[in-house]
C-alpha cells in the first residue's frame, strides 16, 4: 500500500535539478540478476487465443490465410469473428509438469510464458474484462495455466517470468490516443494481477514499436513510469528493454531501458555494450503453433547457437509454441532434450559461463570461461587447434569432456595448439577444458566514490553543490534539464590490463584517465554508447575526471568498464577514490 502510494508520488512528481527515481543497481553485478545472469538458457512459451486457429484461417470466401501468434492482424480477421474462434480453445491437455519436465531436461533454468499477446487476450482469470482463458474459451473454469505452472516451475527450482504484451489489438482504448489514459490504467491493474498472484521474477514486455496499424500510442515516458512503478513494487523483478517505446523509424533499442537487451530471431558477434541480453528464438519459423510450420532447426544448431550466445556473455530463450490441446509439439520437445543431454555432459561450458576474452573467437567453435576453466566447445573436430591468446595466462591441465584421451597443449605462434590425441566425443560439440591461471587480482580496493561537482549550468560554470558518489550509474531520465556535472578521483583497477572505458550517455560526456581522454562523447547526443581503451595497473591509482552535461530531454550517465581479465561492469565503489 505504502509502496503504491510512493510509487504513484514518484511517477508524477517530477523532481528539480539532478535526482534519481530511475536508475537501479548494475545489473552486471547485483544480485538482483545472479540466477539470470547464470542461467544463460531458457523457455519462452507462446500461447494464447491464436493457438486454437493453428495457423490458419478459412475467409468466408474459401481462401486461407496462414500466420501464427499474429493471425488475427495478419489475416484482417474482425475481432467478432476472432472471438467466435477462440471461444472453443479447449487446452485441456496442458500439463505443467509435462512442460517444466521438458524444461528441466533440456537444462533451461527459466521459463517465460506468454500472459497476454499483442491480441490481448489473457491467459489467467483477470478481473480486468472478460477476453480471457477463464471467461471466453471452453476451458475448465477451475484451472488456471498460470497458477499450474507457477506452481510446478516453484516445485522444480525454475524461475517464472511472464510476457506480457503493451501493444493491444482488442481492447478499443490501447489504439485511442484520447482514452488511452483508461487502458493504461487497465494494464497497470493486470500487471498488479500477475504480480501480487503469480510472484513472477522476471516481466518480460513486447510491442515496443511504432504503428497504425492499429495505433500504439504507448510513450517513453509510459514506459519510464511503468518501470518505476514496478521497480518499487518488486525491487527483485527483472525488465526486458521493451517496456520503452521506439520512435518512429528507429530500429535499434536504448541500452537504458530495461534490464537487458533482446535481440529476436538473431544474436550479437560479441558481447552488448552497456547492458546484458538475451537472445529469443523459435524453432521452427513461428511463436505461437502453426501446423504448417515445419521448418524445424537442428539440436545441433540450436546447440551450437546456445553455446554461442553463452560465449558472447548473453542469455538464450528458445521458445515453444503449444498446440491448441495445451501439448508442447514433438519434434520441439525432441530437440529440447537433445540439447539437454549434450548439456548433462558439457553444461559448465554453458551454465554460469560468460565470454573468454584472454583468447580470441576461434573459427572451429567458441569459448566459454567460468573461473578457473576456459571451455573449448568445438564445432569441427581436429587434432590440433589453434588458441590466439590475447592476455597470457598458464594451462595447468587439460581434458576432453567424457572422455580419458591425453590431450597436449604447447605453444605455438600467437597463441597454444591444444592437441587432442583422440576422437571427437559427439556431433554437437565435443568440449576440452582447460585449467588455467591467469593474473592474480589485486585485492578489492577500499574507495567511497568520485568527488561531484554539481553546477547549475549546462557547461561547468556557476557554484557548484559537492558530494561523493559511490558510482557513476543515473538514469534521470525526464528530470532536470540544464546541468552539468564534474566528477574527480582517482581509479584503482585490480588487473594490469588494457581497459575498455564506456560511457553510457545524454547529452554530452568525457572521461580522461592520468590525462589522457579516453572517452570523446563531446557533440551533445541522446542516449549513446561510447569508448575508450587506457593501459593501467594493478593496485595503482589512476587519476580520473569525467565530465557531464545535460541540456534539454533525457539526462543519463554510466561509467563502466571492462578488460581480458575485468568482464564489463559498473565502475565499482570501491576501486573509485575521491583522494
Ligand atoms: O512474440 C513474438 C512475436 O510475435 C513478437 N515478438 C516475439 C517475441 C514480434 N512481432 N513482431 N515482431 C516481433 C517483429 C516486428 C515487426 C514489425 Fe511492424 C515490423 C514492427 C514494426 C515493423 C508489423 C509491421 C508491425 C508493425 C508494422
Amino acid at each position: 500500500m505504502l509502496n503504491a502510494l510512493v510509487a504513484a508520488l514518484l511517477a508524477v512528481l517530477p523532481l528539480a535539478g539532478p535526482g534519481t527515481i530511475y536508475a537501479t543497481d548494475d545489473p552486471f553485478t547485483s544480485e538482483r540478476t545472479q540466477w539470470f545472469r547464470d542461467a544463460r538458457f531458457g523457455m519462452f512459451i507462446h500461447f494464447g487465443g491464436y493457438s486454437q486457429l493453428e495457423g490458419e484461417y478459412q475467409r468466408s470466401d474459401g481462401s486461407t490465410c496462414q500466420d501464427a501468434e499474429w493471425i488475427m492482424n495478419k489475416c484482417r480477421i474482425p475481432t467478432a469473428e476472432y472471438e467466435r474462434l477462440v471461444k472453443s480453445f479447449n487446452p485441456a491437455q496442458f500439463s505443467a509438469k509435462a512442460v517444466v519436465d521438458t524444461a528441466r531436461a533440456a537444462g533451461q533454468k527459466y521459463i517465460v510464458i506468454t500472459s497476454k499477446h499483442h491480441d490481448g487476450y489473457a491467459m489467467w482469470p483477470t478481473k480486468v474484462n472478460k477476453w480471457s482463458l477463464r471467461d471466453h474459451s471452453a476451458f475448465d473454469r477451475n484451472r488456471d495455466v498460470l497458477a499450474e505452472l507457477k506452481a510446478e516451475a516453484d516445485r522444480q527450482g525454475i524461475k517464472f517470468g511472464l510476457y506480457y504484451s503493451t501493444w493491444d489489438w482488442h481492447d478499443p482504448d490501447a489504439r485511442s490516443a484520447q482514452n488511452f489514459a483508461r487502458y493504461k490504467a487497465r494494464m497497470r491493474a493486470q500487471l498488479v494481477e500477475l504480480i501480487d498472484g503469480y510472484d513472477p521474477a522476471l516481466l518480460w514486455f513486447d510491442g515496443d514499436w511504432d504503428t497504425d496499424n492499429p495505433p500504439n500510442p504507448w510513450t517513453k515516458q509510459d514506459g519510464a513510469e511503468l518501470e518505476s512503478f514496478l521497480r518499487a513494487k518488486d525491487p527483485d523483478l527483472l525488465i526486458n528493454n521493451r517496456i520503452s517505446k521506439r520512435a518512429p523509424g528507429v530500429k535499434e533499442r536504448r541500452v537504458v531501458d530495461g534490464d537487458f537487451g533482446t535481440p529476436e530471431q538473431t544474436f550479437p558477434s560479441a558481447p552488448i555494450d552497456g547492458q546484458l541480453w538475451e537472445s529469443c528464438m523459435t524453432i521452427p519459423s513461428k511463436w505461437g503453433y502453426a501446423k504448417w510450420d515445419k521448418n524445424f532447426k537442428s539440436a545441433t544448431t540450436l546447440t551450437r547457437n546456445l553455446v554461442d550466445i553463452a560465449s558472447r556473455s548473453g542469455n538464450y530463450l528458445l521458445n515453444v509454441g503449444p498446440d491448441k490441446f495445451g501439448r508442447i509439439p514433438a519434434p520441439e520437445s525432441d530437440r529440447l532434450r537433445a540439447m539437454g543431454s549434450w548439456l548433462a555432459r558439457h553444461g559448465d561450458a554453458v551454465h554460469g559461463s560468460s565470454v573468454a576474452s584472454w583468447v580470441a573467437d576461434p573459427a572451429w567453435g567458441a569459448v566459454t570461461r567460468k573461473d578457473d576453466k576456459l571451455y573449448l566447445s568445438v564445432y569441427d573436430w581436429s587434432n590440433s587447434l589453434h588458441l590466439k591468446v590475447l592476455e597470457p595466462f598458464d594451462v595447468t591441465s587439460a581434458r576432453v569432456l567424457g572422455s580419458s584421451q591425453h590431450v597436449a597443449v604447447v605453444k605455438a605462434g600467437d597463441g597454444y595448439d591444444v592437441k587432442p590425441v583422440g576422437a571427437k566425443t559427439n556431433d554437437v560439440a565435443t568440449v576440452i577444458e582447460l585449467t588455467v591461471r591467469g593474473e592474480q587480482a589485486a585485492p578489492p580496493g577500499t574507495g567511497e566514490g568520485l568527488r561531484a561537482q554539481y553546477f547549475p549550468t549546462n557547461n561547468w560554470t556557476g557554484t557548484p553543490t559537492t558530494r561523493t558518489d559511490p558510482s557513476l550509474n543515473f538514469a534521470w531520465r525526464f528530470d532536470g534539464d540544464n546541468f552539468s556535472v564534474r566528477w574527480t578521483g582517482f581509479v584503482q583497477p585490480r588487473f594490469s590490463d588494457t581497459y575498455t572505458f564506456l560511457t553510457v550517455s545524454d547529452d554530452i560526456a568525457k572521461v580522461w584517465v592520468d590525462g589522457k581522454l579516453v572517452v570523446d562523447a563531446s557533440q551533445a547526443h541522446q542516449v549513446r554508447v561510447d569508448k575508450g581503451t587506457i593501459a593501467l595497473q594493478a593496485g595503482k591509482k589512476h587519476a580520473i575526471r569525467v565530465d557531464y552535461a545535460e541540456r534539454t530531454g533525457e539526462a543519463h550517465l554510466k561509467l563502466l568498464w571492462s578488460s581480458a581479465n575485468q568482464n564489463q561492469q559498473v565502475v565499482p565503489e570501491e576501486q573509485l577514490y575521491t583522494n
